[in-house]
């Protein structure tokens, strides 16, 4: 293949940042040995011609086939979709799987990858000063797998009773095994944890007991060297109580610091003072805190002890930003927002009128009016001057705006979670009220953010997080039954959509919730607080208990089970903040991947197909019998490379028409084996989920 083939005359100088000068410094670290490898195609850089690159193992793939030119993103829609693809093709003509595999038969991973990060940083600075600060922003998130470790329940390694770095650090051969390409941790910062962690009191420290900054910085180089990307949580709609600006404001009426919070004088009404809206906190009782003795109240959408950020307050966002920055510069690769949405406020902060039970005032602070601007004022002072990813947790965006946020031309955030889906076995989004299983809702809750955003933006794929119950036992699941499958069926279904998949830990074992006995056992405030509110209503407690127990977030915070001993090997022996599940000597890591059939192996073979298949990364999600109530399908095509997909979500089994050309087409993946195909329809097992494929 001719490198002109590629179009390289289209495009403006300014899209190229490799000088030709670099490339020879990057020839000289290739061995004869190395170079023999290649036989008979040597590295050749031709005089002049600049190596351009979407992602550093591709280009460096590219190189190494001889390949001179590989497609460069500089930014998100100047991609080159038709260049890219042409480059793959390429080393798929010259015999190699993937650009990853080319690479691992070279040199060891981890030497190769120091060398290349490091000369990609020089290059990155480099080109970041000659573009007034602003960094090349390669699309290394769109073939990304990502798991997200909560730090509290991970792994015990000093014995304490709480998740630690050194912990995490001991385990992340597990997770990289696993396939996946980046850590998502919940927060690490000081926190007093009132909220476990999402109320933060010093955003630039760690906090004590998951280890020191020392620790954090060896966890991210040892995340680095296994080729682990890491994601921050970024919690800044509000920050703790015991903050020191939140401290400060409270100190003086007259401390600049006041201004960085949402403080309004309450209102007196027949001798009584009132808060000053009727807002109702997502946590306790009013979104409003008397401040002492004062007529003055601070906003709280969540718990008491989690103050509101005044984001129109310019010295906040700066103060944001510089947070971001000191993250970026220590070298994290990106951030996840907790609920980002909110942060823009519409004032004068007025009453909630609509008749319902609990007023929460959402229309005056959900995708309020500067909520697009905030954003990329961040990306402008901050993100973009970093090669990184962003995800926001959104509270219930409306789909205008959560096309908006993620729309790439924007330069908002690359992703938002999307959630739709999580809620089709609840009533009215509230998760302690069970409804029966809508799978049509399911559907339309996880593909239609795949259809709206595909394009224009990048989409995220979920099934389970710190805040959701295990899914093996939602979605009307037999769990008793049929854990293995509907463990790895949802995950087919989920995870080979369009998007990057967010896989929770211990999710990839099909571990369950916990069966807790009493309230006492239950950690989470959010559950203390909505017991209390159903008990205060005369809800018998049993009752009340029930609905806790079916929706609580302590389900995935109990510690993770990694084998049969004490404490399911979370530590040695220490009681753990948060109470074992006592199902762990049957469900652990140990016994899974001992398994004939484990969760864990099935997740990496799915992994594996969703990383390196074009169709599944970059291909048109299509449904298929959106109307059908037991099955789930669609099909994903991406220049003649096309994937189907489907799974039956009962436990029964099912006859599903398949479309025309999955027919003849060869199954890829197949979660109980033995799929019959015949006559133009396939007979799946109780929750079995088969994935066909076929090319040209
Ligand atoms: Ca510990």
């Amino acid at each position: 293949m001719d490198i002109r083939e590629l179009k390289l005359a289209d495009l403006q100088p300014s899209q190229f940042y490799v000088s030709e000068k670099k490339l020879r410094e990057a020839e000289s670290w290739f061995s004869p040995a190395d170079l023999s490898a290649f036989d008979p195609i040597p590295v050749k850089i031709l005089d002049g011609v600049p190596v351009m690159t979407d992602g550093h193992t591709r280009a460096a793939a590219a190189l190494r086939a001889g390949l001179e030119a590989v497609p460069l993103v500089p930014d998100p829609d100047e991609l080159d979709w038709e260049m890219y693809r042409r480059c793959v093709a390429e080393c798929r003509r010259r015999g190699v799987r993937s650009p990853a595999d080319l690479l691992s038969r070279i040199v060891p991973e981890e030497e190769y990858r120091e060398k290349w990060d490091r000369w990609c940083d020089k290059m990155q600075a480099e080109v970041t000063a000659e573009r007034g600060g602003h960094a090349v922003k390669t699309d290394w998130y769109k073939n990304a797998a990502v798991y997200q470790i909560y730090p509290f329940s991970f792994m015990d390694a000093n014995n304490d009773g709480w998740g630690d770095i050194e912990g995490i650090i001991s385990k992340l051969d597990y997770v990289r095994d696993l396939g996946v390409t980046a850590i998502w941790f919940s927060p690490l910062y000081r926190s007093p944890d009132k909220d476990y962690g999402y109320d933060i009191s010093d955003y630039r420290a760690i906090d004590e007991k998951f280890g020191t900054m020392a620790d954090f910085e060896r966890l991210l180089d040892e995340c680095h060297r296994r080729g682990l990307k890491v994601i921050m949580d970024m919690v800044v709609n509000h920050t703790s109580t015991e903050h020191p600006w939140f401290q400060a404001a409270l100190s003086s009426p007259d401390s600049p610091y006041r201004d960085y919070y949402i403080i309004r004088p309450g209102r007196k009404k027949g001798g009584k003072l009132l808060p000053p809206t009727n807002w109702a906190s997502t946590f306790t009782g009013s979104a409003w805190e008397r401040i002492g003795d004062s007529d003055e109240f601070y906003l709280h959408l969540f718990c008491v002890e989690q103050a509101d950020l005044n984001w129109d307050n310019p010295k906040v966002r700066r103060e944001i930003a510089d947070i971001l920055t000191f993250w970026l510069e220590k070298g994290v690769d990106g951030f996840r927002f907790d609920v980002f949405n909110m942060s823009s406020k519409v004032h004068p902060l007025r009453d909630d009128t609509a008749k319902k039970t609990f007023q929460k005032g959402a229309q005056y602070f959900v995708d309020g009016p500067h909520m697009h601007e905030y954003l990329r004022e961040l990306n402008r002072e901050a993100l973009s001057r970093f090669d990184c990813y962003t995800v926001g947790e959104s509270f219930h965006p409306s789909p205008e705006n959560a096309r908006e946020y993620v729309r790439a031309e924007n330069r908002e955030l690359d992703t938002i979670f999307n959630f739709g889906h999580l809620d089709s076995d609840n009533i009215g989004g509230m998760k302690f009220f069970r409804k029966k299983f809508d799978l049509l809702q399911f559907k339309k809750g996880l593909f239609g953010p795949q259809t709206a955003s595909f394009g224009e933006g990048w989409n995220t794929l979920v099934l389970e997080n710190h805040d959701n119950p295990r899914c093996v036992n939602r979605f009307g699941i037999d769990t008793k039954h049929y854990r293995y499958e509907a463990a790895t069926m949802l995950a087919t279904v989920t995870y080979l959509g369009f998007g990057i998949p967010f896989i929770y830990m211990g999710q990839e074992l099909g571990m369950t919730n916990c069966d807790f006995r009493s309230m006492d056992e239950l950690k989470d405030p959010v559950s203390h607080f909505v017991y209390g509110l159903m008990t205060s209503y005369h809800m018998p407690k049993k009752l009340a208990f029930r609905f806790i127990r079916y929706g609580a977030r302590d389900h995935a915070r109990v510690p993770m089970q990694w084998d049969g001993s004490v404490n399911a090997g979370f530590n040695r022996g220490h009681e753990p903040w948060q109470c074992v599940n006592p199902i762990y000597p049957e469900i652990n890591a140990e016994k899974d991947l001992r398994a004939e059939r484990s969760v864990y192996r099935y997740y990496q073979k799915l992994l594996e197909i969703k990383k390196t298949r074009d169709a599944a990364i970059y291909g048109e999600m299509k449904e298929f019998a959106p109307g059908d109530r037991k099955v789930a399908a669609y099909s994903r095509e991406y220049a003649g490379d096309r994937l189907f997909i489907a799974g039956n979500f009962t436990k029964r089994p099912v006859r599903f028409t398949l479309p025309e050309w999955v027919g003849g087409a060869r199954v890829l993946l197949d979660n109980c084996g033995g799929a019959e195909t015949g006559g133009g329809s396939v007979r799946l097992k109780p929750y079995q989920a088969v994935v066909w494929e076929a090319r040209g």
